[in-house]
C-alpha cells in the first residue's frame, strides 16, 4: 500500500528490471558481476519498504542514435547482434578479445536496458518530475570505451545519459553536468568520452597503486586533468592502496570535490556509484561503510538543486552493496538525520594524494589553491599496511583471490619514494630513436665525481691472454638491453658503461670494459608488472632494487628505456647488477660469458633463461621481450618459481625482502607526466 502523498516529500526515482538479470556468464560459471547482485539490492530495498516510498519505474531500452553519441557505429552493431542465434558459436571467442567481458544470449537486452534506464531517470530528475533517482543496473558502463567493451562493462551508461541531457534535452536547461565516480576502479571510458567536453566535469576517486591496480593504465593518474575546453574539468584522485575508507573519502570530498563542486555549480549530477569500495568487497580492498556513503551522497545534495541520479556500477560483496544502496535510498528520501560515526582517521597517503591532486589542479580551480593547514597533515593520518599480491595471472578474476601475497607495513612510503623522486630522468627522448650521434654529442652525462679507485682490478683485464676471446666475439654482436627502475636514468645506467657514479648511488661501479656509448635509446613499455624493493643494493642504497615480473599480461604496463648495447657490455652490466663484479668478477668475466651469443636462441625460444651462476644475485634471471630492428630485447629480472596451485609464476618473497608492488611509483610517473606535457 502506498503512503499518501506529502507534498513535502521528495520524490524518488527507483529503476529495477528483472530483464537485466539475464545478462550473465555463458555457462554458469562463477563471476563476480552477476545477476544476483541486482537482485540482492533489489530485495533488501524491498524488504526494509524503500518502493513503496519512492517511485518506481522500469528499464526502457536506449536507442542507437542516442547510444551513437558516445559509441561507434560498430560498437553498437557488436552489443546489438552478440546476443543472436548466429553468433551462438563466436562468443566465447569474441568476448575473449576484450578485456575481463563476457556475453551470453541476455547481454544485449541487458545493455541496452541498463543504457535506457540511466537515460530515462536522468531525464526524468532533469525536468524536475522527480528529485533524485537510483537505477540499480547491470552490466555496469563506466569502464566501456567509445569502441570497446571493457571490465565487465558494455555500453557506457552514464556517459550516454549525460549526452543526452545535453544535446538531446537542451529544453531541460541542463548546460553543466558533474559526474561523481566513487566506483573503486577508475571510470576511464567516462573520462576518455569528456575529455575535452567542459560541460561534463568528470571526477573519479579509485584505487590507482601507482598504475598497478585494474585498469592498470595511466589514464586514472592525477594528471590526467582533461584538454582543450575541458582541461580542468577531469579530476581523478588516485589512491596508493587500498585500505581507504570512510574517512579517507570524506577527506577527498571536503578538500578537493566540494570545493570543485562549489564552485563548478553543476546543473545535475550522475553518480557512477559502484559500491566496490564498500568494506567486504572481494575486488576492492577498501572499507568504505553505509554510512560512509550515505555522508558522501548527502555532501552532494547540496548542488544542483538536489538533482543526483545513482547509476550502479561495480560493487561485488552482495550485503555490503544491498546495505550501501539502502543507506543512500535513505539519504535520498531524507527522513531521518543520517546516524553514525567515522572510526578513523585519514591514511597518511591519503592528505599527499590530496595535495598532489590540489596542486595540480589549483589554477583551474582557485579555491583549491590554498594550502591546507599544516595541523591536519602532521596529526590527523593512521599508519597503513599494504598487501600485496604478486601474482598477475590474468586468468584470476577475483583480484584479491590466490597468489603469493605478503603484509608489509608502510608507514613510510617516503623513504622509499623521496629518493627515487630525486633522480632526473632523460630529458626528452620519448618514443623516438636516437641515434649515435645524439649520444656521442651528449655532454658527458657520466658524473664521474668518485673515479672507481680501481675499476681495472674489479672487472676482467683485457690483457691476460685466453680470457678476452669471448669478448671479442660478443663484442660484435648487438642486443637491445631493456632497462627500467633507475636503469632508464640514462645518465645512471652509462655509469654501468663508463664506470662511475651519479647522484643516488652508494658506490661508483667498475662499468664495462668496452666503454663506447650505446648506439641507441628507444622508450617503450612492455605488458609487465614492475616491482620496488625496499631492500638495499650495493650500487643503490635503499629502494634501489626493481624487478619486473617475468610474465607478461595484457592488462599490465611499465615503462621501459631500451639501450642498444653490445652482448658484451650485456654481460658486465649483468656483473654488475648481480653485485659480481667484486666477487666472481675476475673468474665470471675471465673464464667464460654468463650469457654466450647460442643462449640468445634459447632466451628467445622459452622467454626466459635462469643462470645458474647468478642465484644468489638479484638479476639472475634473463627475459626475452621481442626485437626492435632485427635485434634482441632482453633485460634481466628475478628468478621466479612456478606455483602449482595457483598456476602461475611468481617471484618468490623471503622475509628480508619486503617487496612493494609501486609500479611507476616516481619515474613511471614523471616519464607519464612528461610525455603529457610534451604531446
Ligand atoms: N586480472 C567494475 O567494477 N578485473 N569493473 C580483471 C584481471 C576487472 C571491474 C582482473 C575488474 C573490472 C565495473
Ligand atoms: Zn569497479
Amino acid at each position: 500500500m502506498a503512503a499518501p502523498e506529502d507534498p513535502h516529500r521528495r520524490r524518488v526515482g527507483l529503476l529495477y528490471d528483472e530483464r537485466m538479470c539475464r545478462h550473465a556468464t555463458p555457462d554458469g560459471e562463477i563471476h563476480p558481476e552477476n545477476p544476483d547482485r541486482i537482485r540482492a539490492i533489489w530485495q533488501k530495498l524491498e524488504s526494509e519498504g524503500i518502493p513503496l516510498r519512492c517511485v518506481v519505474l522500469s528499464a526502457k531500452e536506449a536507442e542507437d542514435k542516442y547510444i551513437a553519441s558516445v559509441h561507434t557505429a560498430r560498437h553498437i552493431k557488436l552489443i546489438k547482434n552478440i546476443s543472436s542465434k548466429k553468433f551462438n558459436s563466436q562468443r566465447l571467442r569474441i568476448a575473449s578479445e576484450f578485456n575481463s567481458i563476457y556475453f551470453n544470449k541476455g547481454s544485449s537486452e541487458a545493455s541496452y536496458l541498463a543504457a535506457g534506464s540511466v537515460m530515462e531517470v536522468s531525464e526524468k530528475v532533469a525536468k524536475g518530475d522527480l528529485d533524485s533517482a537510483i537505477a540499480i543496473v547491470r552490466p555496469p558502463g563506466h569502464h566501456a570505451e567509445s569502441d570497446e567493451a571493457m571490465g565487465f562493462c558494455l555500453f557506457n551508461n552514464v556517459a550516454i545519459a549525460a549526452n543526452f541531457l545535453l544535446n538531446e534535452r537542451p529544453e531541460l536547461g541542463i548546460r553543466k553536468i558533474l559526474i561523481v565516480d566513487w566506483d573503486v576502479h577508475h571510470g576511464n571510458g567516462t573520462q576518455n568520452m569528456f575529455y575535452n567536453d567542459p560541460r561534463v566535469l568528470f571526477f573519479s576517486v579509485h584505487r590507482f597503486d601507482f598504475g598497478m591496480f585494474y585498469p592498470a593504465s595511466g589514464d586514472g593518474s592525477y594528471c590526467m586533468i582533461g584538454e582543450g575546453p575541458g582541461a580542468g574539468y577531469n579530476i581523478n584522485v588516485p589512491w596508493e592502496q587500498g585500505q581507504c575508507g570512510d574517512a579517507d573519502y570524506v577527506a577527498v570530498w571536503d578538500h578537493v570535490l566540494l570545493p570543485v563542486a562549489e564552485s563548478y555549480d553543476p546543473d545535475i549530477i550522475l553518480i557512477s556509484a559502484g559500491f566496490d569500495a564498500a568494506v567486504d568487497d572481494p575486488l576492492g580492498g577498501c572499507c568504505i561503510t553505509p554510512y560512509g556513503y550515505s555522508l558522501m551522497l548527502k555532501k552532494l545534495m547540496g548542488f544542483a538543486q538536489g538533482k543526483i541520479v545513482m547509476a550502479l556500477e561495480g560493487g561485488y560483496n552482495l550485503k555490503s552493496i544491498a546495505d550501501s544502496v539502502l543507506a543512500c535510498a535513505k539519504v535520498l528520501l531524507e527522513e531521518k538525520p543520517l546516524v553514525g560515526s567515522i572510526k578513523a582517521q585519514p591514511l597518511e597517503s591519503t592528505w599527499r594524494v590530496i595535495q598532489e591532486v590540489r596542486h595540480e589542479l589549483k589554477t583551474f580551480w582557485p579555491a583549491l589553491s590554498v594550502e591546507l593547514p599544516q595541523k591536519v597533515l602532521v596529526s590527523n593520518w593512521r599508519p597503513c599496511s599494504v598487501e600485496l599480491n604478486l601474482s598477475s595471472s590474468s586468468e584470476s578474476i577475483v583480484e584479491n583471490d590466490g597468489g603469493a601475497s605478503v603484509t608489509i607495513c608502510a608507514t613510510n612510503f617516503v623513504e622509499i619514494i623521496e629518493p627515487l623522486s630525486k633522480l632526473n630522468i632523460d630529458e626528452d627522448n620519448h618514443g623516438k630513436a636516437i641515434t649515435l650521434d645524439h649520444i656521442a654529442t651528449d655532454k658527458s652525462p657520466v658524473v664521474l665525481s668518485e673515479e672507481c679507485p680501481n675499476a681495472q682490478a674489479l672487472m676482467p683485464d683485457k690483457n691476460v691472454d685466453g680470457c678476452t676471446r669471448w669478448r671479442s666475439v660478443l663484442s660484435k654482436t648487438e642486443v637491445w638491453y631493456g632497462s627500467y627502475g633507475s636503469n632508464m636514468w640514462k645518465p645512471g645506467f652509462l655509469c654501468y658503461i663508463k664506470g662511475g657514479k651519479v647522484e643516488g648511488m652508494n658506490e661508483p661501479c667498475p662499468g664495462s670494459q668496452d666503454k663506447s656509448s650505446p648506439k641507441g635509446v628507444i622508450w617503450k613499455t612492455v605488458p609487465h608488472q614492475l616491482f620496488f624493493a625496499r631492500s638495499l643494493t650495493r650500487t643503490w642504497g635503499k629502494g634501489g632494487v626493481a624487478f619486473l615480473h617475468p610474465e607478461s599480461n595484457k592488462n599490465d604496463k611499465a615503462y621501459m628505456c631500451m639501450y642498444r648495447i653490445t652482448l658484451e657490455q650485456f654481460n658486465d652490466v649483468l656483473l654488475q647488477e648481480n653485485s659480481l663484479h667484486q666477487e666472481n668478477g675476475k673468474s665470471q668475466g675471465a673464464g667464460a660469458p654468463l650469457l654466450d651469443l647460442s643462449d640468445i636462441g634459447v632466451v628467445a625460444e622459452n622467454k626466459s633463461l635462469p643462470l645458474e651462476a647468478l642465484k644468489a644475485g638479484w638479476y639472475s634471471n634473463i627475459l626475452y621481450l621481442g626485437e626492435e630492428d632485427n635485434l634482441p630485447i632482453l633485460t634481466m629480472t628475478k628468478f621466479c618459481r612456478y606455483n602449482e596451485k595457483t598456476e602461475s609464476k611468481s617471484i618468490q618473497l623471503d622475509s628480508s625482502l619486503c617487496i612493494m608492488a609501486m609500479y611507476h611509483c616516481t619515474l613511471g610517473l614523471m616519464l607519464h607526466r612528461e610525455q603529457k606535457n610534451a604531446s
